[in-house]
């Protein structure tokens, strides 16, 4: 098994601390910092923005992991697709034209992804694939932190990832969600590559951050 990418949650963390983590993260070279995105629309909830973007790039340097729970994804593409080495990712059920907004985020220098819900099946996105650098596999209803897993999605994963060897495609799988102590190492079997460590892991307020950062790292070795 490859070694995971760690990509904590942002929408997790104690803002008042936020410089400290953000300087932790540097010194445990995190791969990515997942920002979600959400405008009250399509997810029932409201939390970071392009602000918060600029001011945490701007100090920490980490690459953008980018999730866009939000209508009208090519108006705000662009506003995104200014910090250096991000990745972004959009919902294509609320696109239009998928296939646009990939070639969109692709054109402005950017990975592009796709989010996909519980609900929605390898079939439904089999067309994007050729587009796409990352799946960002939910595996809880988008909106928040704090659930439950839904049962079904960690075979998605194992299905996503077969599908991707057998295509000889180049896309690596991020499972956000739920990423818990006990569904990590189920969801790294099943071909997860990057993980959005949220409260269920990273921020479980029992163990200091950074020594859950080295327990993701040390946990990911074990056998299943
Ligand atoms: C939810 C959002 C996620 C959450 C993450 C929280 O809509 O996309 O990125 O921040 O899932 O993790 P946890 O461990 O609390 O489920
Ligand atoms: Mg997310």
């Amino acid at each position: 098994m490859n070694a995971c990418k760690i990509a904590p949650s942002l929408m997790c963390v104690d803002f008042l601390e936020l410089r400290n983590y953000l300087d932790m993260f540097v010194r445990k070279k995190i791969d990515y910092l997942h920002v979600d995105i959400m405008d009250g629309h399509y997810v029932p909830n409201f939390t970071l923005g392009i602000n918060f973007c600029e001011t945490i790039f701007k100090y920490s340097g980490i690459p953008l992991d980018i999730h866009l729970m939000i209508e009208d994804v090519d108006r705000y593409v662009p506003e995104f697709a200014k910090f250096d080495n991000a990745v972004i990712c959009f919902h294509p059920e609320v696109s239009y034209h998928p296939i646009r907004s990939l070639e969109l985020i692709k054109s402005l220098g950017r990975k592009a992804g796709i989010a996909i819900d519980p609900a929605v099946s390898l079939e439904q996105i089999r067309y994007l694939l050729p587009y796409v650098d990352m799946l960002c596999v939910m595996t809880v209803n988008p909106g928040y932190a704090g659930q439950k897993l839904i049962s079904g999605t960690i075979d998605k994963i194992r299905e996503l990832s077969g599908y991707i060897k057998t295509n000889k495609l180049k896309i690596e799988i991020e499972v956000d969600g739920n990423v818990s102590w006990k569904n990590i190492p189920l969801m790294l079997e099943a071909g997860a590559g990057i993980l959005v460590a949220g409260t269920s892991s990273l921020f479980d307020g029992i163990n200091p951050v950074d020594e859950n950062i080295e327990k993701i790292r040390t946990q990911q070795l074990k056998p299943v």
